[in-house]
C-alpha cells in the first residue's frame, strides 16, 4: 500500500469520530464511554483551549515571557492524557499544557515557568508529570530510563512473590523530534529491552518553520517497525481515537509486551510560540483547510447530533470556562517575585560546597545595596 507521509490518506488512521460529528467503530480500539464521559471529555477540551488563548493574550500583554500554544492540539492531548493510570509518569515536552491539566497540575504553575517566578516549576512525582523540556527530544531518554527502573521495580516485586501492578511511562514529543538522535538512540532502548513505554508523537505537520517532508519520507508510525515494536496513526484531532489508541498502547506496556509509538496526525494552529510568525512559512489554505478538522466542533456536533448534551450544558461550560479564564489571569498577575536567592534552591540534591560558596557570595553582594 502506498501512504503518503505528509496527509492522513492512509487507511491505518484510527478514527471513531469524523470531523462531521459522526461516530465510527473500529475493530482493534472499542471505546464505550459513560454519556457523562464523553460530555467531561468536551469539557476538557473546551477549557485547555480557553486557558491556552489566555495565556497567549498574558504574553502579548507582556506578562509571560513566551508561550508555545496548544490551539489544534487539544484533542490528541486530552485523549492521551485521560487515558493515564494514577500512577504512570509523563515525560512532556513543552506543548503538553492539556496533559498537564489532566494530571492535576494547576495551570498557574506553568505560568509561573513561563513568567520566570518559578526556576523550574514542579514536584513531578507529586503530579505524574515531569518537568517541560525545552532540548528537543531528550526527554525520550528520560522516560525509557524511567521505564526501565519501572521494569527492575517489577522484577524485585515478583522475586518477592508478589504481584507487581505495572505502572508505565508516557513520551510526548513532536514531528520534528523525531529527527534528533536522543528519539532514535531511546527507541533502541526501549524496543531492546522491552521497556513498558509509550511513545507519544504529537504530528503537527511543523517543527517551527521546517514542514514534516523536511523530517520523514514515510509515515511516523512506520518508523517503529524498524525497531521492532508497533506503531499506529491516529487522527490527532480526534479526542475518542487518541483515547481508546493510548489506553490500548499503556495496556500493552503494563502486561509486559514492551513499547508502541502513537502518531497522532494533528495540526498547529497557532504559531509555533509568541515570538514566531507563521505567516512567513505556511499558507493560509493550509490552516483552512485544518480549521475544517476542528477538535473540539467534531464533539460538540456529535454530543448535539445525539441528544447528549443540550444547550443548557454548554451554556454551563461556557461559563465555567469565563470564570476560569478570569481567575487565571488574576492569578497570574498576582504572583510574587522569587527571593534573588531561589536560584540557588534544587540545583543539587544534596548540599554543594561550591554553591554554597557562590550564594553566600552573592548574598553579600545583594546585602551591599541600601534601598
Ligand atoms: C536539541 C534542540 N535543537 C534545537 C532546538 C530549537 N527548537 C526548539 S522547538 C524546535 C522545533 C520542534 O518541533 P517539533 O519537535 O515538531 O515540536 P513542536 O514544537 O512542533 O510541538 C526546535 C528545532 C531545541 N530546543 N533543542
Amino acid at each position: 500500500m502506498t501512504v503518503d507521509a505528509h496527509t492522513a490518506r492512509d487507511a491505518e488512521l484510527v478514527q471513531l469520530l469524523t470531523p462531521e460529528g459522526e461516530r465510527l467503530e473500529h475493530p482493534d480500539y472499542p471505546l464505550n464511554l459513560s454519556d457523562q464521559q464523553l460530555r467531561e471529555l468536551y469539557r476538557d477540551l473546551v477549557i485547555v483551549r480557553a486557558l491556552d488563548l489566555e495565556s497567549v493574550a498574558l504574553t502579548r500583554r507582556g506578562e509571560l515571557g513566551l508561550w508555545p500554544s496548544l490551539l489544534g492540539q487539544e484533542a490528541a492531548q486530552i485523549g492521551s492524557g485521560r487515558a493515564l493510570g494514577a500512577a504512570d509518569m509523563v515525560f512532556p515536552t513543552y506543548r503538553e499544557h492539556g496533559v498537564a491539566y489532566c494530571r492535576g497540575l494547576p495551570w498557574l504553575d506553568i505560568l509561573k515557568l513561563f513568567r520566570g517566578v518559578n526556576h523550574a516549576g514542579w514536584d513531578p512525582k507529586e503530579f505524574g508529570f515531569h518537568l517541560y523540556t525545552i532540548v528537543i527530544g531528550s526527554q525520550t531518554l528520560h522516560a525509557t530510563g524511567y521505564a526501565m527502573g519501572i521494569q527492575r521495580d517489577a522484577h524485585a516485586i515478583a522475586e518477592k512473590g508478589e504481584t507487581a501492578i505495572g505502572d508505565a511511562a508516557l513520551a510526548y514529543f513532536g514531528d520534528g523530534a523525531t529527527s534528533q538522535g536522543d528519539v532514535n538512540e531511546s527507541f533502541v532502548w526501549a524496543a531492546v529491552y522491552n521497556a513498558p513505554l509509550v511513545f507519544f508523537c504529537q504530528n503537527n505537520q511543523w517543527a517551527i518553520s521546517e514542514p514534516l517532508e523536511r523530517q520523514t519520507r514515510i509515515p511516523l508510525y512506520r518508523r517503529a517497525q524498524g525497531f521492532g515494536f508497533p506503531g499506529v496513526r491516529v487522527d490527532g484531532n480526534d479526542v475518542l481515537a487518541c483515547l481508546a489508541v493510548t489506553r490500548r498502547a499503556l495496556d500493552r506496556a503494563r502486561t509486559g509486551e514492551g513499547p508502541s509509538l502513537i502518531e497522532a496526525f494533528t495540526y498547529r494552529m497557532g504559531a509555533h510560540t509568541t515570538t514566531d510568525d507563521p505567516t512567513r512559512y505556511r499558507h493560509s489554505d493550509e490552516l483552512e483547510a485544518w480549521k475544517l478538522k476542528d477538535p473540539i466542533a467534531r464533539v460538540k456536533a456529535y454530543l448535539s447530533r445525539t441528544g447528549l448534551a443540550n444547550a443548557a450544558f454548554f451554556e454551563e461550560v461556557e461559563a465555567q470556562v469565563a470564570e476560569a479564564v478570569v481567575e487565571l489571569r488574576a492569578a497570574c498577575l498576582a504572583l510574587p517575585d522569587p527571593p534573588p536567592q531561589a536560584i540557588f534552591q534544587h540545583v543539587y540534591a544534596a548540599p554543594h560546597r561550591l554553591l554554597e560558596e557562590e550564594q553566600a557570595a552573592y548574598e553579600t553582594y545583594l546585602a551591599g545595596f541600601h534601598d
